[in-house]
């Protein structure tokens, strides 16, 4: 390995200590086909800190109950620990009130939760919703599903080679008929950072609310959603070292109270008779059902974990380790990173000339090298790429640069295989 970056931070004088970040996510220590796991597929899912696996067993241990129901101490505690949770979710994102944190499965959720509540109510005939070209599916299947049933219209704003949107053509499409702006904040193929604040500014000028699929940016750096003026923004806990099945959508407070529910059933009535259903007050009116509270709780967990590190420590980390990456990989012959946004953050798509990706994900593998390969619920970005997938190898605050070494030998490896 010949690539070296001399200011390297292993610590910083804020007291980040890659060791000790390690120490805290107990899987790291597994060896996969007996040797040591190098976990650089965070843009799927990321590992999970003690911290967040021991706020799960002891809700389980201790106080399982289900919520907003009982006047017993052991629902009495797991309400306020769900609350809590939500004040959590309400300080990170900057929300001006914890009523606009809606708990859902997802990203996901939260975006067909707008498609199908917003969307239905004010999308018609004839209007227009506009996405950009480097969305994940999940951002674009929904929008496509409402399109179909109200006759309107899916735009999709177009980028350059280096993966950034292309924002003049982007303004350019903003017109009375387009309903709503939802956009990926950063991409999980290419690592852009798209320009949001701008975005929601332009769409504002012209009375046009703005999604942002904030996915992929929670891990990577401050989300500040009354700085962004966004009116929606989804993301998913298991993307922030939290755990699966909970997510986070955020709604400006006006728009939530004037949207119809998305689900009927239990905690989202404040009365019922077969006559006629009132609603519950926000949040309560979008969370249907009894919801995964021990997945709430670990979410809570992993803001609090982050908040612990420090976004800003967490950040520098990551732009080290992406410097880094992307010159060890750009050196290695016949490979090219697909993702050269100025703006990015620590992801390294890449593909190989004449090796298929799913061949070097397996080769990887043998090695213990866990990446992703594939089209990455991007198929439209494939496609504007003219390739049919990528191996993606997308970094978190554990990794190293000799993970990156490793991942480098290991690409190595692959060629000689091929060769
Ligand atoms: N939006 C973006 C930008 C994503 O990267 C993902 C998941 C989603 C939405 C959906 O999140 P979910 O938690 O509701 O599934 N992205 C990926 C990925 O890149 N590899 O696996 C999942």
């Amino acid at each position: 390995m010949s690539t070296t970056l001399t200011a390297f931070r292993t610590s910083t004088s804020s007291g980040f200590d890659i060791e000790r970040v390690r120490a805290d996510f107990p899987i790291l220590e597994q060896r996969v086909h007996d040797l040591p796991l190098v976990y650089l597929d965070n843009a799927a899912t990321t590992q999970k800190p003690r911290a967040v696996i021991d706020a799960i067993s002891n809700y389980y241990l201790s106080y399982n109950a289900n919520i907003h129901r009982g006047v017993h101490q052991l629902s009495q505690s797991a309400t306020d620990a769900y609350e809590a949770a939500r004040k959590s979710v309400q300080t990170f994102l900057n929300a001006e009130d914890a009523k606009e944190i809606i708990f859902v499965r997802g990203a996901t959720e939260a975006i067909n939760l707008v498609a199908q509540s917003y969307g239905r109510q004010h999308v018609n005939s004839g209007d227009e919703i506009i996405v950009t070209a480097m969305e994940h599916h999940s951002n674009i299947v929904p929008w496509q599903m409402l399109c179909e049933e109200k006759g309107a219209h899916l735009r999709v704003a177009p980028i350059n080679d280096a993966g950034e949107l292309l924002l003049d053509e982007f303004e350019a499409m903003l017109n009375a008929k387009t309903k709503l702006v939802a956009v990926v904040h950063t991409s999980n193929v290419l690592g852009t950072v798209n320009p949001v604040r701008r975005i929601v500014e332009m769409a504002h000028t012209k009375g046009i609310p703005v999604l942002l699929d904030g996915a992929q940016a929670v891990p990577h750096g401050g989300v500040d959603v009354r700085a962004l003026d966004c009116d929606f923004y989804a993301f998913s806990g298991h993307k922030i070292y939290g755990p699966t099945g909970i997510g986070i959508l955020y709604g400006k407070r006006a728009l939530l109270e004037a949207m119809p529910p998305y689900q009927g059933g239990g905690d989202m009535i404040r009365s019922v008779t077969f006559e006629k259903t009132i609603y519950n007050q926000l949040p309560y009116k979008f969370e249907a059902g009894t919801p995964d509270i021990a997945g709430v709780v670990g979410l809570g967990a992993a803001i609090e974990y982050v908040n612990g590190i420090g976004l800003s420590d967490i950040v520098a980390h990551e732009e080290d380790l992406l410097a880094y990456g992307t010159e060890a990989l750009g050196a290695i012959p016949g490979l090219t990173l697909i993702g050269t946004a100025k703006e990015k953050v620590s992801v390294l798509s890449f593909v190989l000339e004449g090796i298929h990706p799913h061949d070097i994900g397996t080769i990887l593998d043998r090695q213990g090298i866990a990446i992703r390969t594939g089209h990455h619920c991007a198929q439209p970005l494939m496609q504007r790429f003219g390739i049919p997938a990528t191996a993606r190898a997308s970094l978190a605050v554990y990794n190293t640069a000799q993970e990156i070494d490793a991942l480098v030998a290991g690409i190595h490896k692959v060629k000689e295989v091929f060769a």
